[in-house]
């Protein structure tokens, strides 16, 4: 499937507000790769893919982790990290896309994890800073971002873990693993 047609699945998918969110994650991979060396057009395929499970039906996400073996875990945390490694499968499976680094890409965008590539990275930040969120810190995620993905990375995850604790949300060992891997990288 070339760009184009995979732009208008995806779209087909998801509501209006949320192709707006794909569209900032897109253009904010593509300046993120430029400025920190990763190629733009891999991280903004990655940006294309990476909610396209987000408004499937919970139970259709499910089957998915359970007949493909995805990890099991998955299923005892929040719904809200399915649709990242159900996503992965799709791009694969239903895409066509072969490129592993881009697979990985959206699989580890909501939660990271521990060695995440520069891509990884890119696209992860990219999704808490696009130009269409609006939440607590999100502009000291905006100022680091110019000069370290790193930085900009750990202020998010720290978002996303203060938000989880106050919620009384379980966090997903992947998230703490990122968030420890990141701090280690900075020192
Ligand atoms: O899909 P998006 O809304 O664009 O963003 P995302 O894929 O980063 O999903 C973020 C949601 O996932 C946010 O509401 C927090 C929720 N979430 C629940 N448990 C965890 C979690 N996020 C992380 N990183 N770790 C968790 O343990
Ligand atoms: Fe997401
Ligand atoms: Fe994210
Ligand atoms: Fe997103």
């Amino acid at each position: 499937m070339d760009r184009e047609a995979i732009i208008e699945s995806v779209k087909a998918q998801m509501p209006e507000r949320r192709w707006l969110h794909v569209q900032g994650v897109m253009a904010t991979s593509i300046i993120l790769a430029e400025r920190f060396g990763a190629d733009p057009v891999r991280a903004e395929l990655a940006a294309i893919l990476h909610d396209v499970a987000k408004y499937w039906p919970t139970e259709r996400m499910q089957r998915i982790i359970v007949d493909e073996q995805l990890p099991q875990e998955l299923l005892a945390y929040d719904k809200e990290l399915w649709h990242a490694p159900v996503g992965a499968f799709i791009a694969e499976r239903d895409y066509g896309i072969t490129d592993a680094e881009v697979l990985e890409a959206i699989r580890y965008h909501t939660s990271g994890r521990e060695e995440m590539s520069l891509l990884e990275k890119i696209v992860c930040l990219a999704d808490y800073m696009e130009p269409g969120r609006d939440f607590p810190g999100v502009n000291r995620i905006r100022e680091e971002a110019e000069h370290s993905v790193e930085k900009a990375l750990l202020a998010g995850f720290d978002s996303t873990i203060s938000f989880l604790l106050e919620k009384e949300k379980r966090i997903f060992p992947l998230t703490v693993a990122a968030r420890n891997a990141i701090i280690k990288q900075l020192r």
